[in-house]
């Protein structure tokens, strides 16, 4: 399941009303300031199409093994219906009531004993409405070992059910609907925070709850809570590209996720800048064609005080062009960047030849590219679509993409390192198109990994003042990012 499809959804499910932000009462009295109201879905086919092949999508994807459906009464027995139609799988319809005539069953259609039954349901705040459904269909015979929500509030439902033995498998969770309704500027990010307070103050599972008992053990979580990764832990993934294995390193060792973007036109300049920003910084950004005096010492030297200082070199020539220009662009020419410059980026634009020409280059290198699946400047292309083929892009060549040039996270695979340019403490732009965000927005709320900062710090009177308070922000942002997601 794509997390562009996912964001495309949380969207279209705040068009259309079935999430909204106020002062709500839950069913357990408690007053939430958003509330998910999934009912109005059966009045838009098109979306109620999407969700369910999500919901399908993610069984298929878990390879969950089960004989029958059942959909929690009343908003998910269409989405079960639509699911068992379209896949022809054998459903069950749990009543609500038994009906006082007839035959009284609690459970409508035909099973044996020992079948086991999936859930379904729509949302999930503590558990309780599908172990209803689950105790009613085990009071049957019947087996649940997993169910599948379209939304989890993510206020203890997971580890409820996982204490019952009930697998609950989240589409969307509560933090990444905030962070894509953030993302698209339909909520302020003060809204978000309540919100996020909100959830993690209400946490409605305490193993203690459970009859006045501590529950063993073995029935703790069978799901760990997720939680975000923090850079160490990244670093050291089975799967992850060397290259940003070493940044992420870098990164956690100097408290850093600042990268400078060194925009000067003389060599000279650039180098002494290397050398006093050095220690403030995981990443120095080139363009190396505004240099005025290029020659090899200079990169030569760059690499050096990149050693020294322990930062590595992103050259951000945004190639974009057929696969066998872009490998003599990188490799040959009065630059040679593939010989001095860790990281380049590309543009999609070309189709995937772009990478694979330059990865015939750096990969033998050890080098890294990053995919520009957004830009910061006012009126960009590279959104929607085009940001989630970005994306695939990425995906299908891993051994050499090792992250984004974005403005918000777009994957939530750990491998990939998220990189933002346009940041600026104070948000607004240039006369030339160019927009800014602020540290903490980007990289608390949107999620990215690290900043690109120019201007903010290259225009200031002090320098290394200013890399240090842009590190500390970035820094500080990401920390309570992580500690925040622990849920
Ligand atoms: P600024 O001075 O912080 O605005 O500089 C931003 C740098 O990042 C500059 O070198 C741009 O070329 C680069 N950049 C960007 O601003 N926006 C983008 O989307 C991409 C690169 Br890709």
């Amino acid at each position: 399941m794509d997390d562009v499809s996912i964001d495309s959804l949380i969207l279209k499910l705040h068009d259309v009303n079935a999430v909204k932000f106020g002062e709500y009462k839950l069913k357990s009295g408690l007053l939430t300031p958003i509330y998910i109201d999934l009912r109005v879905l059966v009045s838009h086919p098109v979306l109620m199409n999407q969700v369910s092949s999500l919901i399908y999508q993610r069984v298929q994807e878990e390879g969950l093994q089960f004989d029958l459906v059942c959909g929690v009464p009343y908003t998910a027995l269409p989405l079960a219906t639509i699911i068992c139609s379209t896949h022809e799988l054998p459903m069950l319809i749990r009543r609500k009531e038994a009906k006082d005539y007839g035959t009284k069953r609690l459970v409508e259609g035909s099973f044996r004993e020992e079948d086991t039954c999936l859930i379904i349901e729509d949302t999930v705040t503590s558990g309780s409405s599908i172990l209803e459904t689950a105790e009613v269909l085990s009071k049957e015979g019947l087996k649940v070992t997993d169910a599948v929500v379209l939304m989890d509030r993510e206020q203890g439902g997971v580890e409820m059910l996982a204490s019952h033995g009930i697998r609950l498998l989240p589409i969307i969770s509560m933090f990444k609907l905030l962070n894509v309704l953030l993302a698209a500027e339909r909520i302020d990010a003060q809204t978000a925070q309540g919100v996020r307070k909100f959830i993690l103050d209400n946490n409605t599972y305490s193993p203690k709850k459970e009859n006045g008992n501590e529950v063993p053990a073995t029935k703790k979580p069978c799901v760990e809570p997720k939680r975000e990764l923090s850079f160490t832990e990244r670093a050291k993934l089975p799967n992850i590209h060397p290259l940003a294995s070493k940044l992420l390193s870098i990164m956690e060792e100097k408290q850093s996720n600042l990268c400078v973007s060194a925009d000067m036109t003389s060599s000279e300049e650039l180098l002494q800048l290397a050398e006093s920003l050095g220690p403030k910084i995981c990443m120095l950004k080139t363009h190396v064609d505004i240099l005025k005096d290029y020659t090899e010492a200079f990169s030569q030297k760059l690499q050096a005080l990149a050693q020294e200082h322990n930062f590595l070199i992103f050259e951000d020539r945004k190639f974009a062009d057929i696969g066998n220009t872009v490998k003599h662009q990188y490799e040959g020419g009065l630059y040679q960047i593939s010989s001095w410059s860790h990281i380049v980026n590309a543009h999609a634009v070309p189709g995937p030849g772009v990478v694979e020409g330059l990865s015939s280059v750096g990969k033998p290198l050890g080098r890294g590219c990053l995919l520009i699946a957004q830009m910061s400047s006012r009126g960009s292309l590279a959104t929607g679509e085009y940001t989630k083929t970005v994306l695939e892009m990425a995906e299908q060549h891993s051994d050499f993409v090792i992250g984004f040039i974005c403005s918000s996270k777009i994957t939530e695979k750990p491998e990939f390192i998220h990189m933002t340019p346009g940041v600026q403490m104070q948000a607004g732009g240039d006369s030339l198109g160019q927009q800014y965000t602020s540290p903490e927005e980007v990289i608390y709320s949107k999620g990215s990994d690290v900043i690109i900062v120019g201007r903010g710090i290259l225009q200031a009177s002090d320098r290394l003042k200013a890399a240090e308070l842009y590190r500390k922000l970035g820094w500080d942002a990401y920390t309570k990012r992580v500690s925040q997601s622990i849920q």
